[in-house]
């Protein structure tokens, strides 16, 4: 029996591709040790990555491809690390050669170390951002496929774009450094005469649909690429954005989107792709939802309306993000959404609403009209989400007090 997945993919594609020679798995952004608010995903993500070994094997994946982002820090967290670990182990025993690149949350240095003898054990970490990328060669059932993988670049410590046709400096910009190093790629092509050519890469390509979580590549200007960077490569497997999409019309550049929702934006299916590279070419491309992990809703409306509303109880498995459209200030929200929404993380007033500072909208007290004082009691009292208690109001008073005394005898030297 066909091994089934919610979402109606029923592992049908092995007996469209029966001959397909060389089949490759398209994943990016894990994030590895990333939290939702202060949630842990651990659980998730392991069941994610069992999930996507299990794919791997179920489908005959020859060589799995991870576009960045595989840790969520630079700096991962031990239970981060093991997971990747055993990732890798259950990849590997399924079946599939390994690609990984660095995304801009991992160290490369780090996602680097022992590169060399990982690619003795199937898994090639491409993450020397000093030198131009050189193509690795993949062949599994007579068919090869070349691999141009790119970790990212910063363009302030990456090496300098090469000069203009005009010999003026290039700016440093991702566009260029990343355009370069896909040049040097394409040409150490050309030897190779005609394999197919994967490019892999982690970066943001002008005009595609961000979420609320990549915003350290400084979406929205000027660390964007055109998507001209990628011509030539048969198929590109991109990193960074959330959302699954291809980019252009005819699916040959591609984000295979997050493993699971990082964010409340996140609001759509996570998925993963399949390629097939065969007699020479790619020869399909499919995309396969992931039936694994937290789904995000945000709800608005008033408190005892949420909290009895029927139609809301498909959401009692979500995350839920709340925004509160209460005129007056709730009694302790949190803990009577959680007493229906057990996966309820957030919880704000709409705008114009009740905040929780003395029920007054917060547009009535822009930034510069409020005190010191009460801006330090509106964060507390979002923090924990209650009204600061009259002891926090002293506290706070006299720790101001004892701030700006401190700030006049520092002006006065
Ligand atoms: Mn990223």
């Amino acid at each position: 029996m066909p091994r089934t997945f919610p979402g109606g993919y029923a592992g049908g594609v092995a007996a469209v591709w029966h001959a397909a020679p060389v089949r490759i798995l398209h994943t990016s952004d894990w994030h590895l040790g990333r939290r939702f608010e202060r949630e842990s995903l651990e659980a998730d993500q392991r069941a994610a990555l069992e999930w996507l070994a299990g794919l791997v094997e179920a489908e005959g994946v020859d060589l799995v491809v991870a576009a960045g982002d595989i840790y969520d820090r630079a700096l991962p967290a031990e239970e981060a690390v093991t997971l990747l670990d055993d990732a890798l182990d259950a990849l590997r025993a399924a079946g599939a050669t390994v690609v990984l690149i660095p995304g801009n949350h991992d160290s490369a240095r780090r996602l680097g170390f022992g590169a060399r003898r990982q690619a003795l054990g199937g898994v090639r970490v491409f993450a020397d951002v000093s030198r131009p990328p050189e193509p690795w060669v993949f062949e599994a059932g007579g068919d090869r496929v070349a691999i141009v993988a790119v970790p990212f670049l910063d363009p302030l410590t990456a090496p300098p774009p090469a000069p203009g046709p005009d010999g003026a400096p290039r700016p440093r910009t991702h566009q260029a450094v990343l355009a370069d190093a896909l040049a040097a790629g394409r040409s150490a092509l050309e030897p190779l005469g005609g394999v197919p050519s994967l490019a892999v890469a982690h970066a943001f390509v002008a005009g595609s649909a961000t979420s609320d979580s990549e915003k350290l590549l400084a979406v929205g200007g000027a660390d964007a690429v055109d998507a001209s960077v990628f011509d030539g490569f048969d198929y590109v497997a991109l990193g960074h954005l959330h959302r699954p999409q291809a980019v252009g019309e005819t699916g040959r550049i591609a984000y295979s989107g997050s493993l699971l929702p990082y964010s409340f934006s996140e609001d759509h299916t996570k998925s993963v792709r399949l390629i097939d590279v065969a007699g020479g070419a790619v020869a399909g491309v499919d995309e396969v939802p992931i039936p694994v992990g937290r789904p995000v809703v945000t709800l608005e409306g008033r408190l005892g309306e949420l909290l009895e509303d029927p139609h809301l109880d498909v959401y009692l498995d979500h995350w839920v993000a709340v925004r509160l459209t209460d005129d007056t200030v709730q009694v302790q929200p949190m803990e009577r959404l959680r007493s229906r929404f057990p996966y309820a993380v957030s919880v704000r007033y709409a705008p114009g609403r009740a905040n929780l500072v003395g029920g007054r909208a917060p547009e009535d007290a822009s930034l510069e009209a409020r005190s010191p004082e009460e801006m330090v009691l509106a964060f507390l009292a979002e923090l924990r989400e209650q009204p600061p208690s009259d002891v926090d109001r002293a506290l706070v008073a006299e720790a101001m007090a004892g701030a700006l005394a401190a700030a006049g005898e520092g002006a006065a030297q």
